[in-house]
């Protein structure tokens, strides 16, 4: 039997560690599939739903596990498909490999079928995307491609014509330069480190402040132990963007929880008056909750370093993986004499908790979204791994699910984009099949991927989906009240059961409305071997406050509700209760 260049290219990924492609069939890759069936036992073939589904379950793969993800899928309508997911790997700068498929190589752009130049189409999102040329091409560029993807940190994309994938790599088909053997699948990693000047520099300037904060982002996430070694000796509270919510547990002494829209109180008053900030891991796109320029002194840490100095002026900015950095600069630093600024945020911290609490045993009908995730929080395992979509559901996630123990958490951040949870669970429940994956949904952001619920069937996996149904596309409603002052308009959704599809998918569906019940419920659903759908049904009229609300935010909901928002008496007796405890 020969070699094709299609065995070619599984061969080369096998040999970079890749054991799974996510993906869907078609008549532009069936060479690929052929080979990949040929190599069960060595690499597996997820299929989903949808191509969408399969990128982001690459990225989502990519944030889970730090390893290459990669995605498949055919010629024109496949490969257009993955885009989304591409853009949230470029975005959240994660490793992700796409191949495509693409039209007879002597065919190409005569009007053909499908006839869709994916390599030109996925240059913006990819950092590196080329077309194979001939079989001999494969293995040189298969390497570059997965290189590429790991070490800048972003999407590469391979798209081989369908006939070239059949055909059999033989000498005869190599140029006279492309000497066979000349590359190699070599993972090249570096020290890291940062330079000596610098690292003296942003240890005397951390030295000096007497009110620190620390922001820690994604790049943080590897970095637990030297970030609380810091946070102890700077005497600083630790506020977390979203995607680095892992950095540190929620109930390690130094974190303030969140930050942002959907973070909380006690984090931005510490960026409001610190007077110097350390920055770990994140380009938090925020600017608005970062001190004010000219009010703090700041160092950053950043791996890449276009990232230095992107959101806040910064003194001292240090390349480098988070760990190292932290290790190399906790020798030059001493311990900040001042407690009070970190007292006082752990004293806002104990409140707001309160709050959060308050907010998760209310017993109201319709049932408060935070009452859900309040509970979700309690009964999920303490190594759960937790995606959330983009919603109102990322701020119940962001505030009321904790880290604790070996949790995990993320969503599709600076791309924030809707439907990318059930999917990254899935990718959690494939890389680690002994844990416990929780998808944190909205009834809009399911009805995208919605297919995937069959996936969970097909492969038995042990995720459990929880759908906040508000019947809206609730975050929207209340960015058009609060942030224009205008009344709803094309948010409200047609209501779907998702318990009846789940079922209709295989995989048990329970619907949840009563806070009474609420507790047992889930935990009953929590409990069932494999998938589970758990639909909740919640207040459609309970708002995300940001964490502090603004005079204007607040007229312009009064605007809102002058014009005409609809049902405007329920908005009313919702929010005049809220509101209360959140404009003080
Ligand atoms: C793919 C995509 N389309 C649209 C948006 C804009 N968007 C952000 S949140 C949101 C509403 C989400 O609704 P749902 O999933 O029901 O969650 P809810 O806000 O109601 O909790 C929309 C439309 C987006 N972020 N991504
Ligand atoms: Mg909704």
């Amino acid at each position: 039997m020969s070699t094709t260049a299609a065995d070619v290219m599984i061969d080369t990924l096998i040999d970079w560690g890749v054991t799974l492609v996510f993906g869907m069939p078609g008549d532009g890759i069936n060479g690929i599939m052929e080979a990949l069936r040929k190599r069960q036992d060595q690499i597996s073939f997820i299929q989903t739903r949808h191509e969408e589904s399969a990128a982001f379950m690459a990225c989502g793969y990519a944030k889970w596990t730090g390893r290459l993800g990669v995605c498949i899928a055919t010629s024109g309508p496949g490969g257009i498909h993955l885009l989304n997911g591409l853009y949230d790997a470029k975005l959240d700068g994660q490793p992700v490999l796409a191949i495509t498929g693409l039209q007879f190589h002597d065919l190409l752009n005569t009007c053909g079928q499908q006839d869709v130049e994916l390599d030109k189409l996925f240059m913006d999102a990819c950092i590196y995307s080329t077309r194979i040329m001939g079989p001999a091409h494969v293995e040189n560029v298969v390497e570059l491609a997965c290189r590429t993807a790991l070490t800048q940190r972003g999407a590469s994309h391979v798209t081989i014509p369908v006939d070239i994938q059949s055909m059999p790599v033989e000498k005869a088909l190599r140029s006279d330069r492309n000497i066979e053997g000349h590359v190699s699948n070599t993972m090249a990693r570096g020290g890291q480190l940062p330079d000596e000047v610098q690292l003296r520099h942003a240890a005397a300037l951390l030295n000096r402040g007497e009110n620190i904060c620390i922001l820690a982002g994604q790049g943080a996430l590897g970095a637990r132990a030297e970030l609380e070694k810091v946070a102890e000796l700077l005497g600083a509270p630790v506020a977390k963007a979203l995607l680095g919510k892992a950095a540190l547990p929620d109930d390690n002494p130094y974190t303030t929880g969140g930050v942002g829209l959907l973070g909380t109180r006690p984090s931005q008053q510490a960026l409001e008056r610190c007077d110097t900030l350390l920055i770990v891991g994140s380009t938090f796109p925020y600017i608005e909750y970062y001190p004010k320029p000219g009010k703090a002194r700041a160092v950053q840490i950043d791996i890449d370093g276009r990232r230095i100095g992107l959101r806040h002026p910064v003194e001292a900015g240090l390349i480098g993986d988070s760990a190292k950095v932290l290790q190399a600069l906790l020798p030059h630093l001493k311990r900040n004499a001042n407690r009070e600024f970190l007292k006082q945020s752990q004293k806002e911290m104990s409140e707001w908790t309160d709050l959060m609490i308050e907010r998760g045993i209310q017993r109201h009908m319709p049932m408060k979204p935070q009452v859900v995730a309040h509970e979700l929080d309690k009964l999920i395992a303490e190594d759960a791994i937790v995606a959330t979509d983009s919603g109102t559901i990322t701020t119940w996630a962001a505030r009321h699910i904790t880290m604790r123990g070996e949790r995990m958490f993320s969503c599709s951040g600076l791309l924030a984009s809707m439907a990318c949870a059930l999917p990254y669970a899935i990718a959690a429940a494939v890389a680690y099949p002994g844990r416990q994956a929780v998808a944190v949904i909205g009834d809009g952001g399911l009805a995208m991927l919605m297919g995937e619920l069959a996936t969970l069937r097909k492969y038995q996996l042990n995720v459990k989906v929880v759908v906040f149904k508000n019947n809206t596309l609730g975050q929207i409603k209340w960015e058009q009240l609060v942030f224009l002052g205008n009344p709803e308009y094309g948010c409200e959704l047609q209501p779907i059961d998702f318990a009846k599809i789940a079922e209709a998918c295989g995989v048990r569906g329970v619907t949840i409305s009563e806070p009474d019940r609420c507790s047992e419920q889930l935990s009953d659903a929590l409990a069932t071997p494999g998938p589970c759908v758990i639909e909740a049904i919640v207040d459609p009229h309970e708002p995300p406050w940001p964490p502090k609300v603004d005079a204007k935010q607040a007229f312009h909901l009064a605007q809102a509700l002058a014009k005409g928002t609809p049902n405007r008496t329920k908005l009313a007796l919702t929010l005049a209760s809220d509101v209360v405890r959140e404009l003080i």
